[in-house]
């Protein structure tokens, strides 16, 4: 059976450039959730394609991959009960306009493309963006 109590999550560089990552790890950890994984890291060009391979046809998709390997973001597998809609109502819409206040993005982000925060949208989506960054070795 899939898991179904883990997210994954990244800060995104926007967010990280601004200052913003111990304060939406605050958020994180008082919402209850669990770090299983964590690493600040930077995506080249090349792995932030991969990573966002499903949007390959979307107009967005050249620029939100500048975007994402345009500075270091914080990837993190997450865990809790109902982790998934659990963290994107923490997160909020994706766009930021739109975000309920207090969610992470209407607090930190600045326009769709530039929001702050991923949340991976199913479990099945979260085993498979946990992969990409982490072994099973890294996962606590
Ligand atoms: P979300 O699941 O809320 O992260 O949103 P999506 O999967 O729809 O989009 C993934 C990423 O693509 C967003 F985080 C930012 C980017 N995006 C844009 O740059 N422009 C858009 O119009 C929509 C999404």
């Amino acid at each position: 059976m899939a898991v179904t109590n883990r997210t994954f999550t990244m800060i995104k560089p926007d967010a990280v450039s601004a200052g913003h990552t111990g304060a939406i790890l605050d958020k994180i950890i008082k919402a209850g959730f669990r770090i299983v994984s964590m690493k600040f890291t930077r995506l080249d060009p090349g792995t932030a394609g991969k990573f966002y391979a499903i949007h390959r046809e979307r107009p967005f998709y050249q620029a939100l991959i500048e975007y994402m390997s345009s500075g270091p973001i914080v990837a993190a597998i997450l865990e809790k009960d109902n982790a998934i809609d659990d963290f994107r109502k923490l997160i909020g819409a994706t766009d930021p306009q739109k975000a309920e206040p207090g969610t992470i993005r209407n607090l930190f982000a600045t326009s769709i493309d530039a929001n702050a925060i991923h949340g991976s949208d199913s479990d099945e989506n979260a085993a498979i963006e946990g992969a990409f960054f982490f072994s099973s070795l890294e996962q606590y």
